[in-house]
């Protein structure tokens, strides 16, 4: 079905053409599949692919991070810190009065009032069922709800790398940290003996694709082609040729993860979420069934206005999942839950810092955790 698409695509004229093209695509896959089978071979346990298991190590709790990003929880916390006041106060007669408060503190913390009031009703329904007494009772009930809202559609945070080379394409508004996720990932997978290429999508300006080649040099991956001011589906289109070819010389010329960095764009643009669409077709037609993953980085400071960018993305180009940026700041937590339960979308990575190292898998518990630490529990008992 997609071969068709792809010939159709490719050649607009004859039968022969598109029978040329169909050859072609065969091909480059063969290439693939016989780089695949090596890949296997060298991991010596002819378990899943390198990319699948370099999934599972990059899980590894950073528990260093955790600290920073606790701090960047602050503004979040500082908001939340009227749930402790509240749960001081909590009776279980009143249990009305303190949960349409509590709804109010949510909404106020960036949760969103859907989202508020679906966290509200679980507690409500624990405090009906018997299970839900205290106030202890009541911030467990309410960890529990947002962690629970957080992995009702996956509980896996894993980038789910399926194809060789695998292409994850990242998108987002201006200054979200797509470049720099992108440098990131790139050190992050290219550490674990993945190699790497680098497509600069963000066409408009030079220095975007001189900050690409630097994260590339850093992270030691290779940077594809760069045409300022061309069509960004087009630089994307030969970059991806260019690496078909070598591989159709060389079957051992083939990259384990293509990781597509595209220019920021407004999500209300329609122009430009319309380029975002080709550049996600101009993976799809040289690499068939992909990009594995099309991320939207989203900053972490935003607040609700994250929601309608992600609604808007995932209306554009169907969106695997989010990373959140700038957690190291002063995030507004609360509208992350948000965008997972609205979207049912997962996070993926967070970021929490600038460095090449400032990257770690998304963790439900511990993002509850950091909204409401234990110290504070302890002292609400
Ligand atoms: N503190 C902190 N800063 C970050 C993080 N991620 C990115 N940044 C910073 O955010 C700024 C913008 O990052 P970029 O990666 O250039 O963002 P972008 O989305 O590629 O921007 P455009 O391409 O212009 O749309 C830079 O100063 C980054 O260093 C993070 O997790 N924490
Ligand atoms: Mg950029």
């Amino acid at each position: 079905m997609q071969q068709t698409h792809l010939s159709r695509s490719r050649c607009a004229g004859s039968n022969l053409s598109r029978v040329r093209a169909a050859i072609v695509v065969a091909a480059f896959h063969a290439c693939s599949r016989r780089g695949a089978v090596k890949v296997r071979a060298n991991g010596g346990d002819g378990g899943p692919g390198l990319l699948q298991r370099l999934g599972r190590v990059i899980k590894e709790k950073a528990a260093g991070d955790f600290d920073r990003f606790f701090k960047g929880t602050t503004k979040t916390r500082e908001r939340l810190g009227l749930v402790d006041e509240l749960l001081a106060l909590w009776s279980l007669e009143d249990y009305e009065e303190s949960l349409e408060e509590l709804e109010e503190v949510l909404i106020s913390a960036d949760f969103g009032p859907r989202t508020a009031l679906k966290i509200v009703d679980r507690i409500r329904d624990g405090v009906k069922s018997g299970k839900v007494k205290s106030a202890e009772d009541t911030r467990t009930a309410l960890k529990e709800a947002i962690v629970e809202l957080l992995t009702a559609r996956s509980h896996s945070s894993e980038l789910k790398l399926q194809g060789r080379p695998a292409a994850v394409l990242i998108v987002g508004v201006n200054g979200a940290g797509k470049t720099t996720t992108v440098g990131k990932l790139a050190y992050k997978y290219g550490k674990e003996g993945a190699k790497v290429y680098l497509i600069p999508g963000d066409t408009f300006r030079a220095a975007a694709s001189e900050q690409l080649a630097e994260w590339g040099r850093r992270a030691g991956a290779t940077l594809g082609t760069f045409r300022e001011g061309a069509r960004p589906q087009a630089v994307i289109a030969s970059n991806l040729d260019d690496l078909r070819q070598r591989a159709c010389k060389d079957p051992e010329d083939v990259y384990d993860l293509i990781l597509v960095d595209t220019a920021g764009r407004l999500h209300t643009a329609y122009k430009l979420m319309e380029e975002l669409q080709m550049c996600k077709s101009a993976v799809g037609t040289a690499l068939q069934g992909q990009p594995d993953e099309t991320l939207l980085v989203l900053d972490g400071t935003t607040g609700l206005n994250m929601l309608n960018q992600a609604r808007e993305f995932n209306d554009a180009v169907r969106l695997t999942g989010l990373i959140l940026t700038k957690l190291d700041g002063t995030a507004r937590g609360g509208a992350v839950v948000s965008v997972v339960d609205q979207l049912g979308l997962p996070v993926k990575f967070i970021g929490v810092g600038e460095t090449a190292e400032d990257l770690q898998p998304f963790d439900a518990e511990a993002f509850a955790e950091a909204l409401f630490p234990r110290e504070v529990a302890m002292a609400v008992k």
